[in-house]
């Protein structure tokens, strides 16, 4: 009986798992150009969110943010995926290290 039960709690979690994955908002962004498109994004505030970044440019970048604490090499044509949250309500500065001067961004968090 605790047997049965061990397996039915563990089949419930592995079936609710990826709903629960599912659920998180995805969030695109693209670099192209040396810039983030789009430069200001609104995201629900208070949840896990996949950040999707892709870039089309031909040198490599680095999603990088003092705001969300996170620092990610995007190769050259390729994309990467960075999970930020829960966050406050508030503006959440990002930008391209190798290209501060012109890629930049912001999420807009927002309940
Ligand atoms: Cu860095």
């Amino acid at each position: 009986m605790q047997t049965l039960r061990k397996l039915v709690i563990a089949s419930a979690l592995v079936l609710a798992l990826p709903a629960a994955l599912a659920e998180q908002p995805e969030i695109r962004l693209v670099l192209e150009n040396h810039r983030f498109s789009p430069a200001e994004i609104t995201v629900p505030a208070g949840r896990k969110l996949k950040l999707v970044v892709e870039n089309r440019d031909a040198t490599p970048e680095e999603f990088e943010s003092y705001a969300l604490n996170r620092e990610k090499i995007v190769p050259a044509r390729g994309s990467i995926i960075v999970f930020v949250g829960p966050l406050k309500p508030g503006r959440y500065e990002f930008f391209g290290e190798f290209n501060a001067s012109t890629a930049r961004g912001w999420l807009v968090a927002q309940p």
